[in-house]
């Protein structure tokens, strides 16, 4: 269907159905989910979407603000307002302790990871109390941004005691994949889920809007003896993940 059909008021405007942008802003983002507007295509420009929809420019420009906030659409300087290319969701079961790498893998994505921080460090409080490391003892960090098919997903920075973690910088793919090789891979982990609100760095990093939806997800995973192996901080794009649990009675 051509986009003008598409928006045309009495396909979709009620006048009991809320504010008129809001709902103008539902049907465009109806029209992306549908493909009536295919990524990296253009939005008719503002006076012309004003024509069509026979809204107020106001109203129009109010709702393609909204979708730029949600990073559906992009505004090119000069050239005007495109769909942004979706990231597919990824699903993570929360009951199997995996890693990135072999979550990826699973689906046939690629992962590459760009590294922000990788390397041995004065711990911090809150690694001390969590590893349990001893007074001076020193901490394995590693901070990596992580991505699957070349879209960035997460940022993550883990911790480990080095006796678990002696040699950071042997890591290049898989953190999990070294430690098993070591005979160190955690064996069950406890993972504490929250929602957060990306701030300037974060969001540049995973190529999103300043303040967009994420998950703040802490990780401490334990060895088979129920020693604290990593404490892992990582930031997941919201708009890319969902973490799906199965619940029994
Ligand atoms: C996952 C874990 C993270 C772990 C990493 C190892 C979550 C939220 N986090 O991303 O704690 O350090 O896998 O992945 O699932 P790697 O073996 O690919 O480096």
């Amino acid at each position: 269907m051509k986009i003008a059909d598409f928006l045309k008021p009495d396909r979709w405007l009620e006048s009991a159905g809320g504010p008129r942008y809001v709902q103008l802003r539902r049907r465009l983002f109806e029209g992306i989910e549908t493909g009536v507007l295919l990524p990296n295509t253009s939005l008719p420009p503002e006076r012309e979407l004003a024509e069509i929809t026979d809204l107020s420019r106001v109203t129009v420009r109010k709702a393609v603000q909204e979708l730029v906030r949600d990073g559906v659409i992009e505004q090119r300087q000069g050239s005007g307002s495109f769909v942004r290319e979706q990231v597919g969701r990824v699903e993570q079961t929360l009951s199997q302790l995996t890693s990135f790498t072999e979550d990826m893998t699973y689906r046939g994505m690629q992962t590459t990871s760009k590294w922000l921080e990788r390397g041995i460090f004065e711990p911090s409080e809150e690694e001390v109390t969590v590893l349990g490391l001893a007074p001076k003892e020193q901490v394995a960090r590693i901070y990596r941004l992580r991505t699957a098919d070349g879209h960035p997903l997460a940022l993550e920075r883990a911790a480990l005691p080095l006796d678990i973690l002696p040699n950071p910088t042997e890591i290049t793919t898989s953190l999990y994949a070294v430690l098993e090789n070591a005979g160190r891979r955690p064996v069950r982990a406890e993972q504490k889920i929250s929602a957060v609100n990306l701030g300037a760095r974060e969001a540049g990093l995973l190529n999103v809007h300043e303040g967009a939806a994420g998950l703040s997800i802490v990780r401490i995973s334990f060895l088979a003896n129920s020693r604290v192996a990593e404490l892992t901080r990582s930031i997941y794009r919201g708009d890319a993940y969902d973490f799906v649990a199965e619940l029994r009675l």
